[in-house]
């Protein structure tokens, strides 16, 4: 007799990527071993929280579309990021947007079971797995707990003789309703760079409400923060540490169209949160140093 209170492991291979499908008396969640990246997160009874492409491509070297990509050593286009962390790339071409680790494999180090939850580790250490452009050692972790909620760590520990700077993000895509139905509060008061207009510097007034391509940085962000989904009655709740940047992203009409891995129509299903370092609160670590950047996502009824 199946005893739906144990949690259940299950390792599967989607096309080309060898994934894992993880049950709880709680939630159901599938994340694969390149990138180390969730693809799916959803509360049993409840829509997907954590959004997933319809269109998605499981293809070696080539990130999912959806899910939560891990952005570092550095967020977004490295010619965006303080002076300090571009120092860190020697030159050349290869420079892509977010980083160098979200299209390779890491390394899995266990899988715990702790009561009702689940535990999954994975690592990447850049001395014994050297980053093309980015000559630099340090460990990599992400630590995946599947309880009541999902709490994801991303930590790095500086095992270079030098110091390190870098920026990152956790790029979290949730599933909203209807992204013309959602606000997310939290921000309010808060400064942010708006990408889409020469990066001007601006003041969040009140909650965000979305009317348009979206794709702004906000800086000394709180520890706290939801998208209030009115469509399906619940709020999708972020309770950071250790990070005071968040990145908020929907691509609309137009860039929906450009974007790989993605229908037409998607952008009005999506909203990305980002748990970030960058710009000014981009990381700096000592030889020896750890840096643990934590986001536990959980949703509630309205
Ligand atoms: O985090 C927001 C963003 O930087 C957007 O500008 C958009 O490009 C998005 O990331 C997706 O990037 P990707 O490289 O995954 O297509």
């Amino acid at each position: 007799m199946y005893d739906e209170t144990l949690p259940t492991v299950e390792q599967l291979v989607v096309d080309e990527l060898v994934c894992w499908r993880v049950h709880t008396r709680h939630a159901e969640l599938l994340m694969t071993q390149q990138g180390a990246q969730v693809l799916s997160y959803q509360p049993h009874g409840e829509e997907p929280v954590i959004w997933l492409s319809g269109q998605a491509a499981y293809r070696k070297g080539t990130a999912v579309r959806g899910g939560v990509p891990v952005c570092w050593p550095w967020f977004g286009d490295l010619r965006r990021n303080p002076a300090e962390v571009q120092r860190m790339h020697e030159g050349g071409p290869i420079c892509p947007a977010h980083g160098l680790v979200r299209e390779r494999d890491w390394e899995l180090l266990g899988i715990d079971r702790e009561g009702s939850a689940v535990r999954l580790e994975f690592a990447l250490d850049t001395a014994s797995e050297p980053l093309p452009g980015w000559p630099h050692a340090a460990e990599l972790k992400l630590s995946i707990l599947l309880d009541e909620s999902l709490q994801l760590t991303l930590s790095t520990r500086n095992t270079d003789d030098a110091p390190l700077a870098l920026s990152q993000a956790l790029h979290s895509y949730f599933a909203v309703s209807d992204i013309r139905e959602v606000e997310v509060e939290g921000l309010d008061g808060c400064r942010y760079i708006e990408t889409l207009e020469d990066w001007q510097l601006r003041k969040q007034q009140g909650k965000i409400a979305f009317g348009g391509e979206t794709d702004r940085i906000y800086l000394e962000t709180p520890q706290r923060m939801a998208i209030v989904d009115r469509g399906w009655k619940r709020r999708i709740q972020l309770e950071v540490e250790n990070s005071a940047s968040a990145v908020v992203w929907n691509p609309w009409i137009d860039k929906a169209r450009r974007l790989s891995q993605f229908a037409e129509e998607a952008w009005q299903g999506m909203l990305c949160i980002e748990t970030a370092r960058v710009m000014n609160d981009c990381v700096v670590l000592k030889p020896g140093e750890e840096q643990r950047m934590v986001v536990t996502i959980g949703s509630k009824p309205l």
